[in-house]
């Protein structure tokens, strides 16, 4: 392969980084398995029960290293304006020298790993190629399971081809003679994920976990994506895609936007309870839109992998999930049984009565602490989700007929409504949001954080000229063959704080109803807030909901909303002078509407 870009990039990460030797991954089976095997050699992994979880492994991480960490993520645009109020900024003048003086021998005793990636199918017009150094051998089995990578991808950057530099390094080297610990990292202030999105490039150091280190995913296919997307017309998304089919076996394919931890993985998964209906898996977290020549929306998913939270997924709420990461799956930071399988809290079964917790300490029921992380993790293969679907990497993206965007809100904002056009739409993705759980510590329990299409910690520039493209984006074509938008909204609470809808499977009613809108069969009432289904457009048949709850969840509260477009005015005026006119246009009719 010839690229002189590839290698001297290779050549100066080398001279920086001096790491002990450099190693270029083909991807191969041999490869994952020498990579495990040592892992497992100097006590880093632990090699499952191969008759109960073949081909899979649990790594713990440091207790320090244990998510993304926004505090520590910045986008480092020339000027400051242009990452906007959302993001962290440092000027990149004063952030490279920095990082260089912490990179200069940080692969000290370490193998400088040169993973080349695609995110996206092999050969779509819509993938990007990407190459990740890195010191972590997780980093490199991970890659493996969330992108194409290897020999596959070098052979499609031999020429001139182009790729995005991405630089990943634990910031832990090592000295002569010294022992290496299973999990190395930097502390949480040397921790830097940077973004330079002018010269399009990803550095990271300090950190091995999840978001941080594997920069195919959020750094590249979301932060610089969304850059990139602005530059070129189309729309790099924090969305799960699924495909949706009738009992008439009309196919629908179906985006959606929901913060972290809302369950879009278990959308993505859905197992419907509305007979003849079926869902099948695209993706679960991105989704990368362009117009075809037709004038649609087509979204491919440009991961090839699942790094899903383990916590909470059981055989009750997530069947699929359970199937798919029944083999060839990276567990992290779950609990160990002792006959070497794993455990979480809601996997839907009593702990046994011994485990080894995240830690690697004994965990019996009676300990005080949880035995997995809440952050724990599966990296399994999409292909393996007995869910996917057959289009799910067709390089020609899946024509999209809706968009769903929500969050997780106790009231106010009814089970589902349909946008009165594109425009109306972006302001209700402008101003989704979810309550402040007590998961998060903050002295803001219950408050609405706003999370503008879920994409709050992933845009990489300002808020403002990114909402300004989703509308550009609805002006680029026909109106008539743009996705129709509609909120969703599956967390609504009682007085008592109890769940009103039963959600997971049943949530295929509404789905069902959106098909019936982009189809022109189902039915709705024009309300203040767009148009919302009565309770007979709903097919409800066969539901075990009290009348009360189901009308309830459907409820308009004018003077909760008078409130809600309150807090909007508030949250628009603190993303400053960038924000586009035709969304303080949509609050001020929104407004006249709940006021007539
Ligand atoms: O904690 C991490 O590093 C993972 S974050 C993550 C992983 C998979 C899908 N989504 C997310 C997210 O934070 O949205
Ligand atoms: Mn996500």
């Amino acid at each position: 392969m010839k690229n002189d870009r590839f290698y001297s990039f290779i050549k100066e990460m080398e001279k920086l980084l001096t790491p002990d030797s450099v190693y270029i991954c083909d991807g191969s089976t041999e490869e994952n398995q020498r990579l495990l095997d040592m892992e497992v050699d100097r006590g880093a992994a632990v090699k499952l029960n191969p008759e109960k979880r073949p081909n899979s492994y649990l790594f713990r991480s440091d207790p320090s290293d244990v998510a993304r960490v926004e505090d520590r993520t910045f986008i480092s645009s020339e000027k400051e304006e242009d990452a906007g109020p959302t993001n962290n900024w440092i000027d990149p003048r004063k952030l490279k020298p920095k990082m260089l003086d912490l990179y200069r021998g940080a692969m000290k005793g370490r193998v400088m790993y040169v993973i080349p990636f695609c995110m996206g199918p092999l050969d779509s017009p819509f993938s990007k190629l990407a190459v990740e150094i890195t010191d972590s051998p997780y980093v490199v089995t991970n890659m493996r399971i969330m992108t194409r990578m290897g020999s596959e991808v070098l052979k499609r950057l031999d020429g001139d081809a182009e790729f995005i530099p991405c630089l990943h390094s634990v910031g832990a080297p090592l000295e002569k003679g010294e022992k290496d610990v299973p999990w190395p990292c930097a502390p949480m202030e040397e921790k830097y994920i940077s973004h330079f999105p002018e010269t399009c490039e990803i550095w990271s150091y300090g950190s091995g976990y999840g978001g941080n280190a594997l920069l195919g995913k959020k750094c590249l296919a979301l932060r610089i994506a969304s850059v990139l997307a602005r530059d070129e017309g189309w729309l790099a998304e924090h969305m799960l895609i699924l495909k949706l089919t009738s009992p008439k076996g009309k196919i629908y394919h179906i985006c959606g936007a929901f913060p972290s931890a809302c369950g879009k993985t278990n959308l993505a998964m859905l197992v419907p309870t509305l007979p003849g209906w079926k869902v099948e898996t695209v993706g679960d977290d991105i989704a990368w839109m362009r117009f075809g020549s037709d004038g649609r929306l087509y979204a491919i998913n440009p991961e090839a992998g699942f790094f899903g939270v383990a916590p909470g997924t059981s055989w009750d709420s997530n069947p699929a999930a359970m199937t798919t990461v029944e083999k060839n799956t990276i567990f992290t930071n779950v609990a160990l049984t002792d006959d070497d399988d794993v455990y979480w809290e809601g996997i839907g079964y009593d702990a046994p009565d011994h485990l080894i917790d995240w830690h690697g300490n004994d965990w019996t029921p009676d300990s005080q602490t949880k035995a997995a992380h809440p952050n724990a993790r599966f990296t399994a293969p999409a292909a393996q989700a007995p869910t996917i679907s057959d289009d799910w990497e067709d390089p020609r993206g899946v024509p999209i007929d809706a968009i769903l965007v929500g969050g997780r809100r106790a009231g106010t904002v009814p089970l589902v409504y349909e946008s009165f056009d594109w425009q109306h739409g972006v302001f209700l993705g402008a101003t989704m949001g979810s309550e402040i759980t007590a998961a998060i510590i903050s002295d803001k329990v219950g408050q609405v954080r706003r999370d503008p299409f879920a994409m709050l910690p992933f845009i990489g520039y300002h808020v403002g000229d990114y909402l300004q493209h989703w509308l550009s984006i609805g002006k680029s074509t026909d109106k008539n063959k743009l996705p129709k938008i509609f909120s969703v909204n599956w967390f609504r609470r009682d007085e008592d704080g109890h769940f009103l809808w039963p959600g997971f499977g049943e949530n295929s009613r509404v789905l069902a109803w959106v098909a019936g809108r982009c189809e022109g069969t189902a039915g709705a009432e024009k309300t203040a807030i767009g148009y919302l289904p009565r309770l007979e457009d709903l097919d409800l048949s066969g539901l075990d909901i009290n009348p009360a709850d189901m009308a309830e969840v459907l409820r308009i509260d004018k003077k909760a909303w008078q409130q809600e477009s309150e807090q909007i005015a508030d949250h628009f005026a603190s993303y400053e002078e960038r924000m586009p006119q035709e969304l303080f246009d949509e609050l001020k009719a929104l407004q006249k509407r709940l006021a007539e």
